[in-house]
């Protein structure tokens, strides 16, 4: 059917007009010992990827290459390289060979040129004067500065600022955000450990049970996903009673503020309304909660002279109707979220947020308190938040 040609790769050496059921269940299994050939849906919610990565060679490759995309503002060829990387990256084998990678999914003229050149050359010379050229390590260094995106990052260094020195003499007014990133930039472009996402988990669970007992919260992000770094810890919190968790941001911040653990705070209100802003909702809308960005006051005994860590740490809080909405949304990965919503359109005419999904075809909300029933929504397998790593 079209829809199985939308949404699915299988080898020629699967029989014709095998179910679709069939299909999905022999997801990434090798279907062919000698040739190595598997069967790759094109959507990455379709598939499963563990952090156990055997291509990271032409991954790493294709994520500079992504990256520097999202550097130069150009969407499209980022999200690309990104795609391409995260077919790789769901593969249970080494690639070897260009010719393993016949008929996979999302792997255009341009990544399979990168991969080809991994293979014969051990690098990709494309890759190699990217990340070597001026342009590149200028943005990485200036958009590792919290509060600094590509923007603002390409202005600076087409009037010449390379490096932290050269901005912090420019003359520039930074905002209240980019000071701190400046202040604390080693720290936070330090990895965050799991050991310290707990202790800080700790410390804002003791918070957010003082102001509103009963509350829940989760740690979200790629931490959620069993990674054992992030480059910040990102926290979701509800209260079981609709309405109670209004406000709760701004009174966990005061008593974080008052014990001196917050280096930094900027809180929004949530401004998602349902009746309101109805389905249209853009496909990145997730700052809709009420929300607070930080910079946390980790204490570390063992840092020598100041005995803390800067760490950047992302509160959020859902009421409890669409708390599996957001607990989906925030678990990432950012590819694994954009190919949901990609698929809830194109596949299913539904728009799925943080928030809510839509049914544009009944024209009615679909309602979840699980993320297994928003996969049964979207008439997907469950994948784990484990197996989400794409
Ligand atoms: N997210 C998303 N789209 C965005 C930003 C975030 O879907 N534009 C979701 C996916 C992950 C989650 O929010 C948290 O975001 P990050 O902290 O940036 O991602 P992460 O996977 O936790 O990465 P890291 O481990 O580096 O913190
Ligand atoms: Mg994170």
């Amino acid at each position: 059917t079209v829809e199985l040609l939308d949404i699915c790769w299988y080898t020629e050496s699967m029989e014709a007009g095998c179910p679709v059921e069939i299909l999905a269940k022999h997801k990434l299994q090798k279907v062919k010992e000698e040739s190595v050939e598997f069967l790759i849906p094109s959507y990455a919610c379709q598939r499963r990827t563990s952090l156990d990565n055997h291509n990271t060679n032409f991954t790493d490759a294709l994520s500079h290459l992504a990256e520097n995309a999202e550097l130069n503002n150009e969407d499209g060829r980022a999200v690309a390289f990104r795609r391409a990387a995260a077919v790789l990256k769901a593969l249970p084998v080494k690639v070897t060979s260009i010719t393993q990678l016949r008929g996979l999914p999302c792997l255009g003229e341009h990544s399979q040129r990168v991969i080809k050149d991994v293979i014969e050359n051990g690098v990709s010379s494309e890759v190699e004067s990217t990340i070597h050229s001026e342009r590149f390590k200028a943005l990485k260094l200036l958009t590792g500065i919290f509060g600094v995106g590509a923007k603002t990052a390409d202005r600076w260094f087409k009037e010449g600022i390379q490096n932290l020195t050269q901005l912090a003499n420019s003359g520039h007014d930074l905002n209240r955000a980019q000071q701190a990133g400046l202040e604390h930039y080693y720290d936070l472009n330090q990895p965050v450990t799991k050991a310290e996402a707990e202790a800080i988990g700790d410390i804002v669970k003791k918070a957010v049970l003082d102001v509103l007992p009963g509350s829940e919260i989760i740690l979200t992000g790629g931490f959620r996903r069993g990674k054992i770094t992030g480059h910040d810890v990102d926290f979701l919190i509800t209260h079981p009673d609709e309405g109670k968790e209004v406000g709760l941001v701004s009174k966990v911040v005061s008593w974080l503020t008052a014990r001196g653990l917050l280096l930094y705070q900027k809180n929004t209100r949530n401004s998602y309304l349902e009746s309101e802003d109805g389905p249209a909702q853009p496909p990145s809308n997730m700052d809709r909660f009420e929300r607070c960005f930080s910079i946390f006051k980790l204490e570390k005994k063992e840092i020598p002279n100041r005995n803390w860590r800067a760490v950047r740490v992302d509160l959020v809080v859902s009421p409890i109707s669409q708390f599996a909405f957001a607990v989906l949304g925030w678990t990432g990965s950012k590819l694994f979220e954009r190919e949901l919503r990609r698929w809830a359109g194109q596949v299913k005419s539904m728009s799925l947020s943080s928030h809510a999904l839509y049914d544009n075809k009944q024209c009615k909300y679909l309602r979840a308190t699980s993320e297994e029933e928003i996969f049964t929504h979207l008439g997907l397998e469950f994948i784990p938040p484990s197996e989400r790593n794409a």
